[in-house]
Formats: C-alpha cells, structure tokens, sequence
C-alpha cells in the first residue's frame, strides 16, 4: 500500500460519499449529521445547538471521517432475533472488531449463562428482574460500575448517583485507561484537572506543541486550527517517535487553499525515544534557564517551588538528559530557541504522554515548561490534554470518579438528603483485580468496552468470566460481548445520543457544554439510558408500584430535587437503605430536566445548565478558563514540580520498546477499517520496524514473527518496515496488541502504560501472501 503523502483530503471527501451510500443515501446521512446533537466521536467536540459539524467559533463544515463513521453505524439495521440462535460466544469471537460492529443494532435485551451457553433474546421485564434481585441480593462493595465517555451528562450523574446511595464508591470511567495521568497531573500544577484554554486561545497562539498525540487522525478537527496558527505565521512543534504523515503536512477539507496545495504543520518535528519526554522536557526547561528566558516575576509572583525547580535544573546534567531523552543536544537548544521567542504558547498532549508508568509526571513536566516562562493565565496561551471521548470529560465532571470532590459530596448530600458512603472506591483495574481475586461479584458498564481496553486480554478474560453477573449497556456489539462474559451475562440495547427522547447534555474537552436535542428512534426496542438507570434503580430501591409516574411528573414528589417526601421506604428491604436509596423517586429522576436541575446545584460551574434546553444557552464551566494568574490552589499560585529522571526501557540486545496506537481506521475498540492510511499499512496483524531494527534484529519483511510481551504472545505477526519511526522504537495497533501489555501501572493515576511495551521477537516462518 502506498503511503499518502498528506493527511486528510479527497480520500476523506471521497469516503464521505461511500459511507453516505451505507446509511441509505447521502441526504439521509447529511440530515443525520446536521441534526443539533454534539458529535459522538472525540471530545474537541461540535454541533449540538449550532447544528452538526459546527463548532463554538461557528465556523462550518467541521467534518472528520470518525463523525461519519459513528453515525453510519448507528444507522444500521436492527439484528434479527434469528441472529442469536446461529451466533453464540463461540461464533462471535471468530469475528473481528469490525464484524462484531456491523452485525447491526442491539435492540432486544439478551441474556448468556454458563448453561445456555448462548445468547438468547430476554424480555426487559426479565432483564430487569435478574438485575435487581442480584443487586439485592449482594452487599454492595460487591459490585462495580464502569462508564465509557459516550453517554451523557445525565445517564452518569444519575448512575453514579444511584451506586453510591445503593452503597457503593466503585464508580469509575473510561478515563483510568487514557487521560486519568492529565487529570491528577494537572490537579497538582493548576488545582483544576482540565485544559486551561477554549478553541479561541489556541488560534490566538504563536505557537502550539503537540506531544505525544497524533491528532491529524485522532483529532482531526483540531487540525483546522494547527493551520491558521501556521498561516499566521505561528509555529508548531511536534514531540512524537514516529514521524506522522497527517502532523508533516494535512489538506484540511473544508479549505480550498489547504486541499488544493496541503498546508504544512510542523515546523519542527523532534522524535525522542518511547518513554524520553520526561527527560525532554526537563532539558528544555533547563535551556529556558541557562539562556534566561524564563519569566522570573511570574514564578516568583505566581508559582510555588520555584527554588528547588531552579536547584534541580542546575544540578541535573545534560549527559543525563540526552541519554534518558534520546534527542540531542542541539534539537533541544532549538525548542528552546523557539519557545524563547514565541508570545502565546499552548501545550497540547495526548497518549504518548499519559499512557506510561510515570504519565503524571509527564504532565507535571509539560506544567513547569509552560510556567517557566508564564504561559499559564492569559489568553492564548495554557494547557491542552486532547482528550478522547466526546463526553469523558462531563462524565468526570458529574462525579463519575471513586472519589468524589468534597464540594460534590457535600452538594449532593444535601441536595437529595442523603447519607453517602464514605468507603474507599476501586479505580478501573482495581475493579479486574477485584473480579479475579472474588472479591467483586457484579458489574455494570455503561457503554464501552471494558474487555478490549484492558492491557492483559488473557487476565481480563479471566477476571470477568469470575463475576457472577455482568451488565451491559450497548448500542452495537464489540469483542467485549464475545470475550468478557460472566455467569450470566445480560445486554441492554440503548438508544444513541441522536435518538434520545429528551435533551441531553456532553461537555467538551474545552470544557464546554452542548445540548443534544435528541431525536427519533431508528428502531422499536433500545431505551434510553436515563430511562434504564432509572429502572434498576426504582427495582432495587422498591418503588416498582411507581412505576406509572410519567418523566417530568412529581407525583407527590418534592418538585425540587426529586426526594420522597411521604416517607414510604420499607425497612430492610434493600442494602442501600443505610445511605437514602429509597427517599429519592428514581422514576421520577428519568425526566433529564430534574437531572439538570439537580447537577446545576451540585456540579461547581455547572449552574447554567438549569435552564439550558429552555434558552438554548452553550456555556463554558466556570472556573476552568485561566485567562488570569489565578488558580484554585490553597494560595493562588500553580505549583512547580522536580523529578528523577527514569532511563530509557528495553535497551537489552533483542528488545524494543512497543508503542500501541491507534489507525486512522479505528475508533478505540471498534475498527472500521483494516488499513492506516496515513501510515501505509495494509493490515492490522503487524508491528511497525524501522529497517536498522529489521537488520538487528535478523528478521525481514518476508516473515511472520511470534511477538514476546511482558503478559502474553502474539503469534503469526508480519513485520512492516517503518523508516519514520526512531529505530529501537516498535508500534503495534490496539486493542489486538492488548494481548502482551502487562498491568503495570503509573501509581499516581492508575494508567496503564500502553505506551511502554518491552518485547522480543522470535522468526517464526514464511508470510505467505492472503
Ligand atoms: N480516529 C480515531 N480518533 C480517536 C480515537 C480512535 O481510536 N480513533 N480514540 C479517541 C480516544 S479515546 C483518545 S484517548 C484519543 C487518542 O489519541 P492519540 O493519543 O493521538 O492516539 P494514540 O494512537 O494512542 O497515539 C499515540 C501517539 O503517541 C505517540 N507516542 C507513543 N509513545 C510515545 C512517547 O513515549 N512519547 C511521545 N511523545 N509520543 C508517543 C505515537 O507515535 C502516536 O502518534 O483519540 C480519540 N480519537
Ligand atoms: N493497548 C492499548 N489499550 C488501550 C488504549 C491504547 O492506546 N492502547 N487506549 C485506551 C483508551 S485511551 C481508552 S479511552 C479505552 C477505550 O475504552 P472504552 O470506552 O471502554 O471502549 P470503546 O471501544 O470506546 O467502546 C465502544 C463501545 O461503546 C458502545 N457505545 C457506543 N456508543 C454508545 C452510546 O451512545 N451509549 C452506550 N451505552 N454505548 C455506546 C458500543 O457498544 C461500542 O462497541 O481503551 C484503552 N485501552
Ligand atoms: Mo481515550
């Protein structure tokens, strides 16, 4: 296959048509794509009340092929009822990602035992049923609840809402896998855990680092905005092993320039090891201050710890440095050379950054970098984690965390008055280990794909398959319904956020909030989320008689917050009695409205959202946007940070470090496409080698190697030679490379370092061509 030699394009215009033809003709698909719904893919995040594909600076089309592909997806066909009886387990795990994903819409719940041995279409009552009667069966630390960041503001506040008054603080999201390290990282620099800046500071800004990401095919929106820094005659700088076509030059599709002749985006690209930005950054930092262009009244006016930082990056050496970084002097001297002399800097970073056993410190690196020279509290410059799922953020937010923040707790405490549980909760691979070792009996997982995305397949397997029930709330089918099954297993069919009968709310990665109008459903059979939270949380509370209460009536309710006011809990009944599980209606708490009102109250910087599916009012959170030297800390002041510098991993003579990444045909789990083509590569069963590392290593492009990781091996894996990664680097695709990555986590976040593999190879035999 042959490399293209710009990101983005005709090929994504081309693919535009084709997939307009799978969702049953183009206007269908643009009607779809227009509605004011907030896009289901990343979380740079555009449409909701501006209409689709438009962002907050109004500016249209925004279009990305990952948009289209989720849409298209979710504009499938129904599966049959007869589909369950020919595919149990075994006949789905012989399918592929991309299989499992076009088999259809899920819109009967279905339900897999260990003596069915297969899926068989329940009905929701019976679905219901087994649910609750486990939940009350169990004591609630028996228990976890995992959510992706597809679902809305709502369906995860009034979940989490909901295991906690049942007893339990095992409440956690997607985020453990992917940006928890910016969060925690972040905390500690600024004191609020997200970006610094809106879309407008970084078309403000002079400059842009983007490290560790790959957004020209993760985020391909934010490429738009990398090009009018470029045309204004900012720069960009690009920290990434491998040399990424899309980050050398995009042709933006909806600019005639930028598609008729490309647009440059880097203007200086430095490829460190796996593992080196620790070092990196810590050696441009010391730049900064040999050559004194770093802001001294700021630091010593805004910043705490700026003595021992100064003390640090004068006694570590550059010989350590330039051996930990792998980047040489001179490129260093030369980000410095450009930091020096740009205004308004941001600071961008994706998983290159966080998924490594010292990801938080990583970020704390980045933080001192922009400190240095104050580039944190004023317009047009900050920090950027570009974060994942088009919702991970607000669900985060909403206090989908084991931990709540005590404004949250307190706030949600007395809101609803209610007692909450004080226990410590599990982290997402707290909640395996729990499964595995028996610990943990019962999971429920909101969207997602908790199997998949797990390092460990083998383990994950293993760990789920020890549950006694597992609960799934999907729209399509994934590898985690063929592979992560407990004893019993149920799938609950929801609707997707277009499809939704009520309003509901997402919040970008620039903390921004859209509203989603919903809309009608493609298919009789999947609810909506709000609506089945509510259920299992009505059942499990005892209030199936209210079953009657119609969304947004009070029934005897008070108006307010939704709290019983007559009294009617039954002693005993249910282990969440003891917290206040049966004084909240839940049916009533389906209407999103009450949900709104009640995050409003509870979420710090959240109050518009009271009234936002009346005045159609987009907002930014309060409190987030650091245009001012001002930060939320105990004294004002953003904290510095020093750090030992960890070696560069896997040197030995027949390893290699192994990155795993993503495709520009993949989203996460769900892979649409078995070619990247930005890279080149024509299949998914590959790892990626430079040609110094193929003649090293004694193997060659004719051959299959078996690949030896850390937790597993993967067999039959064909090499494809990569000059544009920096040799003794490797790359594999997730989730397929999941079999090899250990559960070795950064302590701090809990993230599992995906980006940190060290394997061997072993020749195996001939690739024969199919
Ligand atoms: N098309 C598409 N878009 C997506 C997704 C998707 O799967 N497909 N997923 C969404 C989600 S949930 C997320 S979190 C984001 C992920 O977005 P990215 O973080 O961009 O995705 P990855 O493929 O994990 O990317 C890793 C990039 O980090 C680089 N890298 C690897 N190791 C290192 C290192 O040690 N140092 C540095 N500096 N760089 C390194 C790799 O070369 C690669 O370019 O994308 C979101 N958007
Ligand atoms: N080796 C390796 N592992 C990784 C990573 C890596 O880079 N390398 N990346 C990690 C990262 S960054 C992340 S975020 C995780 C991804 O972790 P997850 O979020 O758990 O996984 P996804 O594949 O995004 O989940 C997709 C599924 O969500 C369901 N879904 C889609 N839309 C909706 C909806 O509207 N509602 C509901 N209820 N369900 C819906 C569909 O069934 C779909 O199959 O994986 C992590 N794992
Ligand atoms: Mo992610």
């Amino acid at each position: 296959m042959r490399k293209v030699k710009t990101g983005g394009g005709w090929p994504a215009l081309l693919y535009t048509l084709r997939k307009g033809r799978e969702a049953g003709g183009i206007w269908q698909l643009w009607k779809a794509m227009r509605s004011k719904n907030a896009c289901k893919t990343c979380a740079l995040g555009m449409g909701g009340q501006r209409g689709g594909m438009v962002n907050e600076a109004g500016h249209f089309p925004e279009v990305c092929k990952k948009s289209l592909q989720a849409m298209v997806a979710d504009m499938q066909g129904a599966i049959t009822p007869d589909f369950w009886a020919k595919y149990g387990p075994d006949e789905l795990r012989g399918l592929s990602p991309r299989e499992l994903e076009t088999c259809g819409r899920l819109t009967q719940p279905v339900l897999y035992t260990t003596e069915l041995k297969r899926y068989q279409p329940i009905s929701w009552e019976e679905a219901y049923s087994r649910i609750v009667g486990k939940l009350r069966e169990l004591t609630p630390d028996e228990t976890f609840w995992y959510f992706s960041g597809r679902s809305s503001n709502e369906a995860g506040f009034l979940l989490q809402m909901f295991a906690r008054l049942y007893g339990t603080n095992n409440v956690n999201n997607c985020s453990y896998y992917c940006h928890q390290a910016s969060g925690v990282g972040l905390t500690s620099v600024t004191g609020s855990g997200t970006a610094t800046v809106t879309l407008e500071d970084v078309e403000k800004a002079d400059l842009v680092f983007v490290i560790g990401g790959n957004p020209a095919s993760n985020h391909p929106r934010l490429m738009r905005s990398l090009m009018s820094v470029r045309r204004a005659g900012g720069e960009v700088v690009v920290i990434n092993p491998i040399l990424e076509t899309g980050l050398v030059n995009f042709s933006v599709p909806s600019d005639v320039r930028s598609m008729l002749f490309g647009t440059k985006i880097a203007s200086l690209y430095i490829q460190p090891h796996i593992g080196g930005d620790l070092a990196l950054l810590t050696g441009i930092c010391k730049q900064i201050v040999e050559t004194k262009a770093h802001d001294v009244p700021f630091l010593e006016n805004n910043c705490n710890n700026w003595d021992e930082l100064r003390d640090w990056l004068a006694t570590v050496t550059w010989e350590e440095i330039i051996a930990k970084s792998g980047v040489p002097r001179a490129e260093i001297d030369e980000i410095a050379k450009r930091y020096a002399k740009a205004k308004n800097v941001v600071f961008s970073w994706t998983m290159g950054i966080t998924h490594h056993v010292h990801g938080v410190e990583n970020v704390q690196a980045i933080g001192n970098l922009a400190l240095l020279r104050g580039m944190v509290g004023k317009p047009g410059a900050g920090l950027m984690p570009i974060r994942g799922h088009s919702n991970v953020q607000g669900i985060g937010s909403v206090g989908v965390t084991p931990k709540l923040k005590d404004v949250l707790f307190d706030r949600l405490q007395s809101h609803f008055g209610v007692t909450l549980p004080t226990s410590e909760g599990r982290d997402t691979m707290a909640c395996m280990e729990g499964a595995d070792n028996g610990e943990l009996k019962f999971g429920l997982c909101l969207g997602g794909n908790l199997y998949g995305s797990n390092p460990d397949s083998t383990f994950a397997q293993q760990a789920l398959e020890k549950l006694d029930t597992l609960v799934y709330l999907s729209t399509t089918l994934n590898t985690g319904h063929a592979f992560g099954l407990a004893k019993e297993t149920i799938i609950l069919p929801v609707l997707a956020r277009d499809e939704e009968p009520q309003a509901t709310t997402q919040e970008s990665m620039f903390n921004y909030i859209r509203l989603s109008d919903g809309g009608p459903a493609r298919h009789a059979g999947p609810k909506s989320e709000v609506e089945v939270i509510a259920s299992i949380a009505a059942g499990v509370a005892g209030f199936h008689d209210r079953s009657a209460v119609a969304p947004g009536s009070a029934g005897g309710l008070n108006p307010h917050n939704g709290a019983e006011s007559n009294g009617a809990a039954t002693p005993g009944r249910s282990p969440g009695l003891h917290y206040g599980l049966e004084a909240v209606n839940w049916r009533s708490m389906q209407d999103t409205g009450r949900i709104r009102d009640a995050i409003a109250a509870i979420v710090p910087g959240y109050e518009q959202i009271a009234e936002i599916d009346k005045n159609k009012q987009e907002f930014q959170v309060g409190g987030r946007t650091f245009h001012q030297a001002n930060f939320p800390t105990y004294n004002g002041r953003a904290n510095l940070h020093t750090h030992q510098l960890p070696a560069i991993q896997g040197t030995g003579e027949r390893e290699l470090r192994l990155m795993t990444i993503r495709s520009e045909g993949q989203f996460n789990t769900v892979v649409y496409e078995d070619y990247d083509l930005y890279r080149g590569v024509e299949r998914r069963d590959v790892i990626l080698l430079h040609p110094d590392d193929i003649r090293r290593l004694h193997v060659d492009a004719s051959m299959t190697v078996a690949v030896h990781g850390p937790a597993g091996t993967l067999r039959n894996v064909r090499i494809h030679p990569f000059e544009e990664i920096r040799p003794g680097n490797a790359a594999m695709y997730y989730p397929e490379a999941n079999v090899l990555v250990s559960r070795h986590l950064d302590p701090s976040s809990k993230t599992p370092a995906f980006k940190c593999v060290i394997v061997r190879l072993e020749a195996e035999g001939l690739a024969l061509a199919h």
